[in-house]
């Protein structure tokens, strides 16, 4: 069951950072996450106009956890700094 979703790019360094984030720092395991590279699917457009319909974001990458939207990697950066974002995860990594 993917609990995390990102919107990402293969060339996108604020993507690639945020994986890293979730993965590596976090140690999220690959198969909770769902990772849209935008840029490699035919309706990748269409996808991130959806999107930016949904969330009002325009830019890769586009994180939720747990359908709470998160924002891109700034975001993402500023909830592990205040400690928020481990205790998004927690019930993730628990189960
Ligand atoms: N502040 C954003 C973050 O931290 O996520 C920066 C994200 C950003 O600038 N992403 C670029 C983007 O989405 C790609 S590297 N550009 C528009 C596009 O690809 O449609």
């Amino acid at each position: 069951e993917k609990e995390i979703f990102v919107a990402s790019k293969t060339y996108c360094p604020y993507c690639h950072a945020a994986l890293n984030t979730l993965f590596q720092k976090m140690n999220v395991p690959k198969s909770k996450v769902l990772v849209l590279q935008l840029n490699e699917m035919k309706d990748g457009v269409d996808i991130q106009a959806a999107l930016y319909q949904l969330n009002g974001q325009r830019t890769v990458p586009n994180i939720y956890i747990n359908d709470k939207h998160i924002g891109g990697n700034d975001d993402l950066q500023e909830l592990r700094e205040t400690g928020e974002l481990e205790e998004l995860l927690e019930p993730i990594l628990a189960n």
